[in-house]
């Protein structure tokens, strides 16, 4: 945990920007002397942050390091809820399982849970989800929207949406949505969402957006099975980012399209899901768990349902599904 000073002393020197800040400037801020302004720049540099000294100028921040820890991801989070509470772990069988948990213990919303390893990480249909230690994201967000059970699913297309565009403004790299929660780049898997719930038949009272996002991992990291069908942002941007920044972008967007949904409905989130969607216009087989339907992919309708038209012109709602 940084200490309150240290929190002040790095808000100082991230709203610097490229400018140096004097030791006696930065003492005045944090409310400290000089003296402790240098023990304290040690323990962040140890902590993983790149700070910049020069004799006569003072200092800089350089990089934020790659740490997700509580304090890190409240350090330049611009949300006023999401996020706000973080519950951060080294090691969890599956952050949906805390998040469950902490639902149920009344946590409020925008809770997140984090974690730097998964040891049964998971997806849809009790699949794994390769989570391996420091290399990724591996969160879970607990939302608490007042609405029926039958809007859930909405939630994956809006984490969606979010997450695409965070990745576009942070690492600068374009990202395909393939319905209903796999996001691609190229054509292989970068990001998948998970979103359960805790609900009666006419009202939710928790929804738990889990979101696995392959950030730093090279080629090499991937076991066998996963080599062909995935990869992280590192590999197709050829350099590694920083996961806080991007949680904080994740934040931020999925902040603002909750309230417009809220607010407007889906039909402002269901035109931009569909300016990143692949699976639309296109044929594809749908595969559910008791059938397997190819078709045309017309759209999705103001619930996220899949609409695909078969040779005969009988239009199918799919609901739940795995896409080829
Ligand atoms: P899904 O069922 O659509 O995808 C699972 C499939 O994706 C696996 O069967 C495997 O083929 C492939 N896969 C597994 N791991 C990876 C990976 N790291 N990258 C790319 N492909 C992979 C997708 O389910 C939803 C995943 C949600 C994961 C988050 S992480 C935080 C939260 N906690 C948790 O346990 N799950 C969610």
């Amino acid at each position: 945990m940084v200490s309150e000073i240290r929190r002040s002393i790095l808000t100082a020197l991230s709203s610097g920007g490229d400018q140096f800040l004097s030791g006696q400037e930065l003492a005045e801020k944090a409310g400290c002397s000089r003296t402790a302004i240098w023990k304290h720049i040690e323990d962040l540099r140890q902590a993983g942050f790149v700070i910049e000294s020069k004799r006569k100028k003072g200092y800089r921040l350089v990089s934020k390091g790659d740490s997700i820890k509580e304090s890190d991801l409240l350090l330049g989070l611009k949300t006023e809820t999401l996020g706000r509470t973080v519950h951060y772990f080294e090691s969890v069988e599956s952050t949906q399982k805390i998040a469950h948990q902490l639902a149920q213990e009344k946590a409020p919303e925008g809770t997140l849970v984090i974690a730097e390893e998964q040891v049964t990480g998971r997806g849809r249909m009790a699949r794994q989800w390769h989570s391996p230690k420091g290399t990724g994201i591996w969160m879970s967000l607990l939302l608490r929207p007042l609405l029926p059970p039958q809007k859930a699913p909405q939630f994956t297309l809006i984490a969606a949406v979010a997450i695409v565009e965070a990745i576009k403004e942070v690492c600068e790299l374009k990202v395909d949505i393939k319905w209903p929660n796999d996001l691609l780049i190229e054509g292989r898997k970068v990001t998948g969402i998970l979103t359960e719930l805790q609900a009666d038949s006419e009202q939710i009272h928790s929804l738990i957006i889990g979101m696995g996002i392959n950030v730093n991992q090279s080629r090499e990291d991937f076991p066998s099975e996963l080599s062909s069908i995935a990869t992280s942002l590192a590999i197709e941007g050829n350099r590694q980012f920083s996961r806080s920044s991007l949680i904080q972008a994740i934040m931020k967007n999925l902040e603002t399209y909750y309230a417009i949904y809220m607010e407007e409905g889906f039909v402002p989130i269901k035109a931009k899901w569909e300016s990143y969607a692949v699976t639309i216009g296109r044929t594809i087989t749908a595969r559910t768990l008791n059938d397997e339907i190819t078709g045309y992919a017309s759209g999705i309708t103001e619930e996220g349902v899949l609409l695909l038209v078969d040779q005969s012109g009988k239009t199918h709602k799919i609901y739940s599904a795995d896409i080829e």
